[in-house]
C-alpha cells in the first residue's frame, strides 16, 4: 500500500492541529506509523486520499451501523439542511427523535438531546448528584465515558477511598468523588459501597464494555449492580453511547435484562452526526433545568440538522430490526473465521463478542476486565494491525477498543478479512 499522501497530510496536520487530529486515538500511537487519512467511504469501504480501498470495521467508532454514506441518512440531511441548519429554537423534528427514542428503548419516559456522548455521560452525572443530593460516583477501571474531568480518574492511593487524576488539569478536589472498582468484580463494589455508605449518588457503567476491548459483564455482576442500586437508594447509570441502538432497539437493558436508572447515547443515536442525549424515567428528568434545579444547556443541542440524520437512522433501524440479527450473524462468522486461523497458528489469543462488537486479545488469560486486558501483547498487536492494513482491511488502531460492524458488510468482505489474517500469521 502507498501511504504517501496520507503522510504528507499528516505533517501539514500537525502544523494546526495538536497531534494531527482532533481526538488521540485517530494518531496511530498505540500501533505507529502514520494515521491514514479518508477521502470518502460508501458502505463498508473506505477510501484514502491515496487511493486505497479498505474494508471498515470503525464505523466512525460505532455510529455507521448500517454503512457509510446511507442514503435515507443523507437524503434527509441534505432536505434539511436546505431549510437552515439550527435556529436555537425548538423545533417538532426534536419531539419526533424524542418520541421514537423513547418508544425503543426501555424504562425511560423522556429524553435530552446533547452534542456528544462525553456531554450526556457529564450531564447524566450531574442529574444524579442533584436528584440524589450525594456527590460520589462509583466507575469501573477500563470503561470510558468520554473526557470529563469526573470519568479520568485512576485508582487512589488508597483503592477503597478515592481516585486520583489521570490527566493533567484533572483536580484532586474533582477525583476524591470518583471511586474506582473493577468490571465484573461485585464484592469490590459491595465494599467501596460500605466503606462510603450514604454518600454515593451513582454507579456509571458499559453495560457491554467496549473501551477494553470489548468485554461482557457476568450476568452475577450485572444483576448485583442492580440490587445494590436498590438497596441503598444509588442510581445506576448505563453509558449506552457504544451498545445504544446497536445491541438492539432497547439496547443493553432489553438485551441483558437489567433496567438502569439513566441511560446514555452517542453515536448511533446521530447518524453520524454529533448528537448525544440522556433518559430516564420522568421522576428523574424533571429535575432537569428550565422545570428542575439541575442545570445544563448547549447551543446545537437538537439542531435540526442532526436530529434529521439521527430520525432517519433510528426510524431505519426501528423498521429493520432484523439488521441486529444479521449483524450479530455476520460477527459470529467473522468469530469463527477468525478462530480457524488462530487456532493454527499456535498464537495465545482470546476473542470476545456480544451482538455486533467483538475484540481480539493476543493473550492466553479471559479477558474480563481492565487487568487482564493489558496483558495482551502489544507487540503481536502491532503486526496484526498494519498486516491488516496492508491487506486492505481497517481495524481499530489500538487493542483497547471494539470493533464495530456495520451492516454494508457482505459475507465476502468477511472472508476477505479472514484470508488476509492467514497471511498476517503466515
Ligand atoms: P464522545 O464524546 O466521543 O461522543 O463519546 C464519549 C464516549 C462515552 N462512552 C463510551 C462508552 C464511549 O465509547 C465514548 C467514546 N468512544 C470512543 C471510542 N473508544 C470514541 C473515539 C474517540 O475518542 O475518538
Amino acid at each position: 500500500m502507498i501511504y504517501q499522501r496520507s503522510s504528507a497530510l499528516f505533517q501539514e496536520a500537525k502544523k494546526y492541529i495538536p497531534g494531527g487530529v482532533n481526538s488521540p486515538v485517530r494518531a496511530f500511537k498505540a500501533v505507529g506509523g502514520d494515521p491514514i487519512f479518508v477521502k470518502e467511504a460508501k458502505g463498508a469501504y473506505l477510501f484514502d486520499e491515496d487511493g486505497n480501498r479498505f474494508i471498515d470495521y470503525i464505523a466512525s467508532w460505532g455510529p455507521l451501523i448500517l454503512g457509510h454514506a446511507f442514503e435515507p441518512v443523507i437524503n434527509a440531511v441534505i432536505e434539511k439542511a436546505r431549510k437552515g441548519t439550527s435556529f436555537g429554537m425548538p423545533t417538532e423534528i426534536e419531539t419526533e427523535l424524542a418520541r421514537l427514542a423513547v418508544s425503543m428503548v426501555p424504562n425511560i419516559d423522556k429524553i435530552r438531546f446533547v452534542n456528544s456522548g462525553t456531554e450526556a455521560c457529564m450531564s447524566a452525572v450531574r442529574l444524579a448528584r442533584g436528584y440524589t443530593g450525594k456527590d460520589k460516583i462509583i466507575k469501573f477501571a477500563g470503561c470510558y465515558h468520554g473526557h470529563s474531568d469526573s470519568f479520568l480518574i485512576q485508582a487512589g492511593s488508597g483503592a477503597l477511598t478515592f481516585g486520583s487524576p489521570n490527566s493533567p488539569g484533572v483536580t484532586q478536589g474533582t477525583a476524591k468523588d470518583t471511586l474506582l472498582a473493577d468490571y465484573n468484580d461485585l464484592e469490590g463494589v459491595k465494599k467501596l459501597v460500605a466503606v462510603n455508605k450514604g454518600e454515593i449518588a451513582a454507579i456509571i457503567i458499559e453495560p457491554i464494555a467496549g473501551n477494553m476491548g470489548c468485554i461482557i459483564p457476568n450476568d452475577e455482576f450485572i444483576h448485583g449492580l442492580r440490587e445494590i442500586c436498590n438497596q441503598e437508594g444509588i442510581l445506576l447509570l448505563f453509558d449506552e453511547v457504544m451498545t445504544g441502538f446497536r445491541l438492539g432497539k432497547g439496547g443493553a437493558q432489553e438485551v441483558l435484562g437489567v433496567n438502569a436508572d439513566i441511560v446514555m447515547f452517542g453515536k448511533v443515536i446521530g447518524g453520524g452526526l454529533p448528537v448525544g442525549a440522556f433518559a430516564a424515567r420522568e421522576e428523574i428528568m424533571n429535575h432537569l433545568a428550565p422545570d428542575g434545579p439541575v442545570y445544563q444547556a448547549g447551543t446545537l443541542s437538537g439542531n435540526p440538522l442532526a436530529m434529521s440524520a439521527g430520525l432517519a437512522m433510528l426510524t431505519e433501524l426501528n423498521k429493520r430490526s432484523e439488521v441486529f440479527e444479521s449483524l450479530a450473524d455476520k460477527t459470529e462468522h467473522l468469530h469463527e473465521g477468525f478462530d480457524n486461523v488462530l487456532r493454527q497458528k499456535g498464537i495465545p489469543y482470546q476473542i470476545n463478542r456480544f451482538g455486533s462488537m467483538i475484540s481480539l486479545h493476543f493473550t492466553d488469560e479471559p479477558v474480563v476486565d481492565f487487568a487482564s486486558s493489558v496483558k495482551g501483547n502489544n507487540q503481536t498487536f502491532k503486526k496484526y494491525f498494519h498486516g491488516m492494513l496492508e491487506k486492505g482491511i481497517y481495524l481499530p488502531p489500538s487493542a483497547f477498543e471494539s470493533y464495530f460492524l456495520n451492516d454494508a458488510l457482505s459475507y465476502a468482505d468477511l472472508d476477505e478479512t479472514i484470508a488476509a489474517l492467514t497471511s498476517v500469521f503466515e
